[in-house]
């Protein structure tokens, strides 16, 4: 058990994989602070900030934002949450990012997320969200109780504009070139671990029982394996 202290964990894996998804499941469990890039970019965006209006211009096209732009967004929430334990998702992105998080905080575990692509173009076209939350539906695998309305508020649901197939490409080449990298900066610190499959379902018991060694289970959720 990592009781020294707090842990400092990281999800990635190529846009769709199912970070947000097993992101919520272990927040459920094991009551981490869950920080989501892209949730944080949207909210900037809906906010019309002028990080928001920077960062659309780029995830429209399918682009990820300047390292720069990114890393002083981040660390600055993650001073916030200094006395929890926190997972991170969806940052860093860039060996650039990962060289700027290593100088703030150590980090201990990198969750990766080894899904198909082929399975991923799928999924997206199927996704909703409900953006106050970031809750995230998709009408094959997990649809909400009625179609287009967030089970917890009754507001309506939206679809991410970069879930278009052609952006949903360009997000995937992205990941290939300047985020995969990223995963052999962890894996040569000795802290990548990777969970492969095309379902989250069985992906999830396999994370579960990773975590468990780590921290202890503060709540047992429906998805509980
Ligand atoms: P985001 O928001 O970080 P991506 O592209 O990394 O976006 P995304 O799309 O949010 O990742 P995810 O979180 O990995 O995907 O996946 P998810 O939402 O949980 O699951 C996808 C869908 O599949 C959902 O509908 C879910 O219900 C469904 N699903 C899950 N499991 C299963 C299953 O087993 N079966 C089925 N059938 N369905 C399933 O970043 C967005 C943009 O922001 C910028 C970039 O422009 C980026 O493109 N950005 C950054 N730029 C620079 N640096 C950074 N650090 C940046 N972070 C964000
Ligand atoms: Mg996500």
């Amino acid at each position: 058990m990592v009781l020294r202290t707090l842990l400092r964990a990281v999800i990635v894996g190529p846009p769709g994989s199912g970070k947000g998804t097993v992101s919520d499941r272990i927040v459920k469990t094991f009551g981490l602070k869950h920080l989501s890039s892209g949730d944080l970019l949207r909210s900037n965006i809906n906010d019309k900030s002028e990080i928001g209006l920077v960062a659309r211009a780029y995830i429209d096209q399918g682009q990820l934002v300047p390292d720069d732009v990114m890393t002083r967004l981040i660390l600055q929430e993650l001073k916030v949450l200094e006395q929890h334990c926190w997972l991170l998702d969806g940052f860093p992105r860039t060996v650039t990012q990962a060289a700027s998080l290593d100088k703030a905080y150590q980090v201990d575990t990198v969750l990766n997320l080894n899904v198909p692509f082929e399975t991923i173009k799928q999924r997206l076209t199927a996704r909703w969200i409900h953006p106050a939350s970031g809750r995230i539906y998709n009408t094959d695998f997990n649809p909400p109780k009625i179609p287009g309305i967030d089970d917890a508020t009754g507001e309506p649901l939206i679809q991410r504009e970069d879930d278009k197939p052609e952006t949903v490409i360009k997000r995937l080449q992205a990941y290939e070139a300047q985020t995969k990298p990223v995963l052999d900066y962890y894996r040569s610190n000795g802290v990548l671990e990777t969970f492969s499959g095309t379902e989250t379902n069985k992906i999830w018991p396999h994370v579960h029982a990773f975590l468990a060694c780590k921290l202890p289970v503060v709540n047992k959720t429906e998805t509980s394996p």
